[in-house]
């Protein structure tokens, strides 16, 4: 073999090498993306808690898992999830807990463990109650509180984030228990958004109170799939989970808002509508930590309207306050785009409102 042709092979070789090493080191690069996606799951808790998990499970959701827990053994008989606990039998026969958040917190610590086995994987956690009645109020409370206190000295990173929604003004008598388990949760979770039923009714049209929920909801669910897909998903512009732990841990209470918009303009029509027509009234937005902000439109949107629509939350945002967002194309939308905004660290003037004193009866006329 001549010296050349010597010297040709040698280097042909080196490049097969060089070029096995490549696929190798694709393929753990792509191992690795996929080892460190953080495990999402969202736990509904209690009647409404597993109906917008069910909404969830029939949407469909990539990269995440949805757990069903209720005392109710018959509409946990009915709630569509990845996995579903029937928790407290002993305490509750698989009957409900009747209005009392007490019973739904021991309901919860009689299972607590079949519970933690479901979760203690994840590194975003959504917790999903309707607060107001027993098993949703005490249960949240309960399982937050315990979370706590077994993640406190782990090591993996972890987000606890408690979605809850108010009572219907209706609802009266469930107010306070209400409000109490907010006060708890706040310490408990990194942050908990916060959604006023009564608010979204009134933005939807006052409607009958079956379909009130069914918006509920169906807002509920889009928030917790939004940000699950926006994590796990590729997507236009992804969110990675170091900027969501950046606006969530530690936050306190959030307020989120969903607006739609449709042909030119939809973009910025959408971010309006999702800023105006939030489910929870904000005593003071200078004070907010952060926002994060999703896109999602049809295969038309632009990344241009995108921007432009990023810009829009920015300026209306405090200077200091951290702005994350992702977006991702849903050919569902075509012509049509719908933005979602969650502001962390907020007041609400309902939350601060004082109790009223129970006065005297007086007939109206
Ligand atoms: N968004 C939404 N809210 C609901 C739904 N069902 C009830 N709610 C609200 O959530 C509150 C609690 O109701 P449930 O979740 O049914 O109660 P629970 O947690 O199962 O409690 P018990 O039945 O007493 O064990 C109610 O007062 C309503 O304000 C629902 O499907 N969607
Ligand atoms: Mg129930």
């Amino acid at each position: 073999m001549s010296q050349t042709t010597h010297e040709m092979k040698e280097l042909e070789r080196q490049l097969i090498l060089a070029r096995t090493n490549m696929r190798a080191d694709q393929q753990k690069l792509e191992q690795l993306a996929q080892s460190s996606k953080p495990a999402v799951m969202a736990v509904g808790i209690g009647g409404a808690g597993c109906n917008i998990i069910s909404w969830i499970k029939k949407e469909g959701v990539t990269g995440g898992r949805l757990i069903s827990v209720n005392t109710d053994a018959t509409h946990l008989s009915i709630s569509e999830a990845d996995s579903r606990i029937l928790i407290g039998e002993k305490t509750t026969k698989g009957l409900g807990c009747g209005g009392y958040p007490k019973i739904g917190e021991q309901a919860m610590q009689e299972s607590i463990q079949e519970v933690f086995n479901e979760v203690e994987n994840s590194n975003i956690l959504f917790l999903v109650a309707g607060l107001g009645g027993g098993t949703g109020t005490g249960g949240i409370v309960h399982l937050s509180r315990e979370l706590q206190k077994k993640f406190k000295n782990d090591s993996v990173q972890r987000l606890v984030i408690g979605v809850a929604t108010l009572p219907f003004q209706i609802e009266t008598a469930r107010m306070g228990a209400a409000k109490a388990a907010i006060q708890q949760l706040k310490h408990y979770c990194d942050t908990v958004v916060i959604i006023d039923n009564d608010r979204l009714n009134h933005l939807a049209g006052n409607l009958p109170f079956k379909e009130a929920l069914g918006v509920a909801n169906t807002t509920i669910g889009k928030f917790v799939k939004g940000v699950t897909e926006t994590i796990t998903a590729a997507s236009l512009i992804n969110i990675d989970y170091a900027d969501l732990r950046a606006i969530m841990h530690n936050a306190g209470i959030a307020s989120i808002g969903i607006g739609q918009g449709k042909d030119d303009g939809k973009v910025e029509h959408a971010v309006e509508r999702a800023l105006n027509e939030r489910l929870l009234d904000v005593e003071d937005i200078t004070k907010a930590r952060g926002v994060l902000i999703h896109i999602s439109g049809g295969e038309d949107m632009t990344l241009e309207e995108v921007h432009r629509g990023g810009e829009l939350i920015k300026r209306y945002m405090p200077p200091k306050s951290k702005v994350i967002w992702g977006a991702k194309v849903d050919e569902k939308l075509k012509g049509r785009a719908e933005v979602m905004v969650v502001i962390t660290g907020v007041d609400s003037a309902f939350l601060q409102t004082q109790k009223k004193r129970l006065g005297r009866f007086k007939l109206p006329w």
